[in-house]
C-alpha cells in the first residue's frame, strides 16, 4: 500500500519524518516504495527546520499562517490553527498535487499531536478540504494523544484533544489512535525520549505497507495482504499493535518444518508475538469492541506454515470474536518472525470518552472563571468612576 503522508504541528511532522525514513527502509532493504510524498505542515518555521528525511524545499515543508501567527505557533490555540488550514489549505493541495508519483497513491495519512495547537487545529480541517478534493482515496489520521502528565497539569490539553477526536470522527474515514504514555508505561525512559516513542510508533507499519507492493515472488505469501485488505478494514477509531519473536539464527538441516515439534514451536511463536502486539496495542481498548481486524505475520519463509496462521486467526477471532477478520502472511522477514495486528471500527474508546467528559466540566469551570473576572473588573471600574482620566 502506498500512502501519502502529512504531518501537522510539531508532533505530526517529526512522526513523518519518521515515515520518510521509513520508506528509505523498505527503498534500500526491499527495493519497495511505499510512500509517495511526505510532507511537513507547521505555524512554525523552527519545528520545520528541526526536520531531517522531509525534503527541504517549501512544497514538502509547508508554512502556514506566517502573517497571524509571525512563524511562531498558534500557542496551543487550536481554533486559530483551524481558521489559519481554512485560509492556507490551499498551499498544501498545491504541494500534493505536484508530488510526482501522487497518482499511484492508495490513501492518505494525516498525523498530528491532538493536545497542541496547531496539529490539533489544523488536522481536522485539512482532512476535511482533502477528502472533499479526492473523494476517491481514503483519508487517515493518525492522532497522539498526550501523556500523562500533561493531561494533569494542562487543562487545555485534555480541551483541545476532545475538540480534535470530535472534529475528525466526523470526516476521516479512519483514526489510528496513539497515547503516548503506553510507551512510557514499558519503559519511564521514554518520557524523554520522543525519537525513540516516534520510531516505536511507526514501526508497525512497515510490514503491513511492504506486503501489498512485493515484486518478487519468492516474498510473496500464500495469502497477500494488499491495500484492498487494509482500506476493507480501517474504518472509525482504530489501534495497532506489533509484537515479535526472535528466531534462532541457525537451525541443523534435519529440523525441518515437517517435524511437528517444530512446527507447535514455531506456532508457540506466533503466538507469543501476537500476544505482544495485543498487549502493546498503540492505545488500550477493549478487542471486543472491534468490529474489523486484521493481523499479518512475517518471517522467514521456512517458518510459516499454514497451521501457524490459523492458530493465530482463533487466537485473534477468541479476544475479538464479533469482528471480521483479514489476514495475510509476508515471508519477508530474517532470524524473528513478527506480528502486527490492527484493531478497528471500535465501538467504544473508554480513553475518548473520559476526554469528553472532562473537556465538558473544563468548559463548565472556563465559563464560571470568566464570570468572576467580569464582576472583579467591574468592582474595578466602579471604583474608579470618580477619578479623571488623561485620555
Ligand atoms: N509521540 C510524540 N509526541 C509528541 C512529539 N512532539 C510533541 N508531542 C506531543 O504532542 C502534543 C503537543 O503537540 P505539538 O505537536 O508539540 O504542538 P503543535 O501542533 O506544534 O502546536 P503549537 O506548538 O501549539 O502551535 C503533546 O501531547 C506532546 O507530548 C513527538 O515528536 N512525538
Ligand atoms: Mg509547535
Amino acid at each position: 500500500m502506498k500512502l501519502v503522508v502529512i504531518g501537522f504541528g510539531q508532533c505530526g511532522g517529526r512522526i513523518a519524518d519518521e515515515f520518510a525514513r521509513l520508506n528509505g527502509r523498505a527503498r534500500a532493504q526491499r527495493g519497495i516504495e511505499i510512500i509517495t510524498g511526505t510532507f511537513a505542515v507547521n505555524t512554525d518555521a523552527a519545528d520545520l527546520t528541526g526536520l531531517s528525511s522531509i525534503k527541504r524545499d517549501y512544497q514538502h515543508r509547508i508554512l502556514i499562517g506566517g502573517r497571524k501567527t509571525g512563524s511562531h505557533g498558534v500557542g496551543k490555540i487550536n481554533e486559530l490553527a483551524a481558521e489559519i488550514a481554512r485560509e492556507d489549505g490551499d498551499k498544501v493541495i498545491d504541494a500534493i498535487r505536484t508530488a510526482k508519483r501522487f497518482y499511484e497513491s492508495d490513501a492518505f495519512l494525516l498525523i498530528g499531536g491532538a493536545a497542541g495547537g496547531t496539529g490539533s487545529g489544523s488536522l481536522p480541517v485539512m482532512t476535511q478540504i482533502i477528502k472533499d478534493r479526492y473523494g476517491d482515496k481514503p483519508v487517515y489520521n493518525l492522532i497522539v494523544l498526550p501523556f500523562e502528565h500533561e493531561e494533569t497539569t494542562e487543562g487545555r490539553s485534555i480541551y483541545n484533544s476532545a475538540i480534535c477526536l470530535k472534529s475528525v470522527n466526523s470526516v476521516a474515514d479512519a483514526i489510528f489512535l496513539v497515547d503516548n504514555q503506553r510507551y512510557v508505561r514499558k519503559d519511564f525512559s521514554l518520557r524523554n525520549n520522543l525519537a525513540k516513542i516516534n520510531s516505536l510508533i511507526v514501526e508497525p507499519f512497515y510490514n503491513l505497507l511492504c506486503a501489498g507492493e512485493e515484486k518478487k515472488a519468492k516474498y510473496i505469501g500464500a495469502k497477500m495482504l494488499d491495500a484492498g485488505d487494509i482500506i476493507q478494514t480501517l474504518a472509525g477509531w482504530t489501534v495497532i499493535g506489533y509484537g515479535k519473536s526472535e528466531l534462532p539464527a541457525f537451525r541443523f538441516p534435519l529440523q525441518r518444518s515437517r517435524d511437528f515439534r517444530k512446527k507447535s514451536t514455531e506456532t508457540h511463536k506466533g503466538i507469543h508475538a501476537m500476544d505482544e502486539a495485543i498487549s502493546e496495542l498503540s492505545l488500550g481498548c477493549n478487542p471486543m469492541d472491534s468490529a474489523r481486524a486484521l493481523y499479518l505475520v512475517s518471517a522467514p519463509v521456512k517458518e510459516i506454515n499454514m497451521d501457524l496462521v490459523k492458530e493465530l486467526g482463533d487466537y485473534l477471532k477468541d479476544i475479538a470474536s464479533k469482528a471480521i477478520i483479514r489476514n495475510g502472511d509476508y515471508p519477508r522477514e530474517k532470524g524473528m518472525l513478527d506480528v502486527t495486528v490492527i484493531l478497528s471500527e471500535l465501538s467504544d474508546v473508554e480513553k475518548i470518552r473520559d476526554y469528553y467528559n472532562k473537556s465538558a466540566s473544563y468548559i463548565r469551570e472556563i465559563k464560571e472563571r470568566q464570570k468572576e473576572i467580569e464582576s472583579k473588573l467591574r468592582g474595578i471600574d466602579e471604583a474608579s468612576k470618580d477619578i479623571p482620566s488623561l485620555l
